[in-house]
């Protein structure tokens, strides 16, 4: 069958969400929120602080610092997540589902930024799961085992083996969020997974192998975890959400660090996307023949799998040749989007 060309100007949709978010604190986050609050409707605010939101008072403070830094006039949800330890009480839960509180992270202790308080062993927080079960709370997970015998490349799809199948059987009630998933192994898991199971899929791992960490030299602006990986994973990924499929939808996973810390002998983890996200998704949408599916991914499947109402807003997107800027102020610092000083083929209006 031969597909019409088509090679739209402008493409409207329902005014999009973002499902996987790093926000941070104080001067970081009022520096950063404006450009989310600009692309999306809502976000899933990551817990990952420093110390983490474990508590369903410290969800509420955090979410109250983040309604206080929105720029005037923002139609923006922040949407609270707790950040799951091995201490974590099963009462704490009925209580932050009451407050409003929608989902609980789980970190593996040790696999990314900020995952120090992580859970060590999922077996410790079978009474909180059971909780968060039924009472409709979602889980969601960064998928990698933190075993150091097992190389950084594999600890996705070890972590399916290890720990997400023995999860899914246990609680196959529970609404589970493969977050920002990287290799053809989480794609196929996912997709023949029940209708309880879905992901988020990041831009720049639909757009970037990791060769994009060492063209012409080091480049600490695409380092994040988990890890960019070979072609035939970044394709697997492409196809997934290509595919329209509902259980896949967008999570930037933006995570901003200041330029220092990512050009320094230890970069930090993390790719700055939130400036320029829905373009970077537009990107890779359209690279795969595929911006059709793109109002599905960003808009429809996030709220359906969550529970929550579509936008009735929409937001246009239009093609026009645009420069990234180099670097935005971040408190004090500076923080670099990737990206930045290129040029990008969509541009969201206005
Ligand atoms: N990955 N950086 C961060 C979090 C994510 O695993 C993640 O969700 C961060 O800086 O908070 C990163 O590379
Ligand atoms: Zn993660
Ligand atoms: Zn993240």
């Amino acid at each position: 069958m031969s597909m019409p060309t088509t090679s739209p100007t402008s493409l409207t949709i329902t005014r999009p969400d973002d499902w996987h978010l790093h926000l941070r604190d104080g001067a970081a986050l009022g520096a950063v929120l404006p450009y989310t609050a600009r692309q999306f409707g809502r976000a899933i605010v990551m817990p990952n602080l420093k110390p983490p939101i474990t508590t369903t008072a410290q969800a509420l403070a955090y979410r109250e610092r983040i309604v206080e830094a929105l720029p005037e006039g923002a139609d923006f949800e922040p949407l609270m997540t707790l950040y799951l330890t091995d201490l974590m009480e099963p009462d704490e839960i009925r209580r932050a589902r009451e407050a409003g509180v929608v989902a609980c992270k789980l970190y593996p202790a040790g696999a990314t930024t900020n995952s120090d308080a992580g859970v060590t062993d999922v077996r410790k927080i079978h009474r909180v799961l059971e909780v968060m079960q039924r009472e409709g709370v979602l889980l969601l997970v960064h998928g990698e085992v933190t075993d150091p015998a097992v190389d950084v490349f594999d600890r996705e799809a070890v972590f399916i083996d290890r720990v997400m199948q023995p999860l899914r059987r246990d609680f196959p009630g529970l609404k589970v969020v493969f977050e920002h998933i990287t290799t053809k192994e989480a794609a196929q898991y996912v997709a023949e997974a029940g209708p309880q199971t879905a992901a988020t899929v990041t831009a720049h791992h639909l757009l970037y192998n990791r060769n994009a960490i060492f063209q012409g030299g080091l480049r600490p602006h695409y380092y994040c975890l988990p890890v960019l990986k070979r072609e035939q994973h970044r394709a697997a990924l492409v196809a997934a959400v290509a595919s329209g499929s509902a259980k896949f939808f967008l999570g930037t996973d933006s995570a901003p660090h200041a330029s220092v810390m990512k050009e320094a002998s230890v970069c930090g983890a993390g790719c700055f996307t939130a400036l320029s996200a829905m373009e970077l998704y537009a990107e890779a949408f359209e690279a795969a023949g595929a911006l059709d599916k793109l109002e599905g991914f960003a808009s429809h499947h996030g709220p359906d799998f969550y529970g929550l109402p579509r936008h009735a807003g929409t937001v246009t997107l239009r093609r026009e040749t645009w420069t990234l800027p180099d670097s935005v102020p971040f408190g004090d610092a500076q923080l670099k989007p990737l990206r930045g000083g290129e040029t990008l083929a969509w541009r969201l209006q206005p």
